[in-house]
């Protein structure tokens, strides 16, 4: 299983010579440090008035002078991430239906399977939906991934109604007593309406089998792409109210600084999973902690490797 510090290796890196300048400085820092810190932290998609703040507050703990500037940009740093204490998978009833959504390609399909294979760990009765008809492709992957986990999954054929299918699965969901179904939707651009339409469409469609369905909308980001995935996401949330967000590919992205803008951007929308890698182990709990350890410490644990 990959594990955080790895995973951040490329975002660690972006930070790595301005932090050891930082800490070869001691105490005082100087002011062609502190230019290298910021030019680093833009580079790693921080948000601008975030760099700015924290810049100033290393400026101002200069004039106090009491703690390490490392220090300084943690406890800054930690005030905007937040961790979601309660359990994503717990809901006051059962089947509860998760709808996955997200652009094309940001790791929808493969989350899906993840996330049922972490469900199944915990000993739920999950279920897979394959509400991509779009790409015959689409269905397959769930499928295989369904054979592989030993997960049952319902799927329609190539070219069907999206909708239908996930009608069919909330269906099956209720008949087989399970607790978590998770249905696959097929990837969307946010700027493209008639897409976004039938996503709504899908959504009315699983209402009528259950009117509090979906019991949770969580949009797949893909780390990579930075702040422009936030800004997907606050496009897709005006046409589906997003309850949660996954960040796949944190390991791919060297922009992973983009995270320290969530709460601001998609407020009351938590970060609840991050995929560190492409095994079905590798989704896990988004941790601010290990987050922020990941990015600024310098050397990895011995049990890391
Ligand atoms: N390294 C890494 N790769 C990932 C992660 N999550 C997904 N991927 C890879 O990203 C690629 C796309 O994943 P899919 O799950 O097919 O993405 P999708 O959103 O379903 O794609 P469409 O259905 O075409 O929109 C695959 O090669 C996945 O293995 C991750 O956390 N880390
Ligand atoms: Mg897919």
């Amino acid at each position: 299983m990959a594990g955080w510090f790895k995973a951040l290796s490329k975002t660690r890196t972006v930070l790595a010579s301005a932090l050891q300048g930082m800490v070869s400085d001691g105490v005082e820092v100087d002011e062609r440090t502190l230019e290298d810190l910021e030019m680093a932290l833009l580079k790693a998609d921080l948000p601008p008035r975030l760099v700015a703040e924290l810049v100033m507050d290393l400026e101002e703990n200069q004039i106090h002078g009491n703690r390490t500037p490392v220090d300084v940009l943690k406890e800054s740093l930690s005030k905007e991430l937040k961790l979601c204490e309660t359990d994503p998978f717990d809901f006051p009833q059962s089947p509860a239906c998760i709808l996955l959504l997200g652009v094309n390609g940001a790791g929808k399909t493969t989350t899906c399977a993840k996330l049922a294979w972490m469900a199944k760990k915990q000993k739920r009765k999950v279920l897979l939906g394959a509400a991509d008809t779009f790409r015959a492709a689409g269905t397959e992957q769930l499928r295989m991934w369904g054979e592989n986990l030993d997960v049952p999954v319902v799927s329609g054929r190539q070219g069907s109604d999206a909708s239908a299918v996930a009608y069919d699965a909330m269906d099956a969901a209720h008949a087989r007593g399970v607790d978590l179904l998770f249905i696959d939707t097929a990837g969307r651009m946010h700027t493209k309406d008639h897409l976004m339409d039938e996503l709504e469409k899908m959504v009315r469609a699983i209402k009528k089998r259950d009117e509090n369905a979906p019991h949770a909308t969580w949009m797949v980001l893909d780390a990579s792409l930075g702040q422009n995935s936030l800004n997907q996401a606050r496009i897709f949330h005006q046409s589906v109210p997003l309850s949660g967000l996954i960040l796949t590919k944190l390991d791919g992205s060297s922009r992973a600084g983009f995270l320290f803008n969530v709460q601001k951007e998609m407020p009351g929308v938590p970060v609840l999973f991050s995929g560190l890698g492409e095994a079905k182990e590798d989704l896990v709990r988004f941790d601010p902690d290990a987050f922020l350890d990941g990015l600024l410490r310098a050397s990895p644990d011995e049990d890391e490797g």
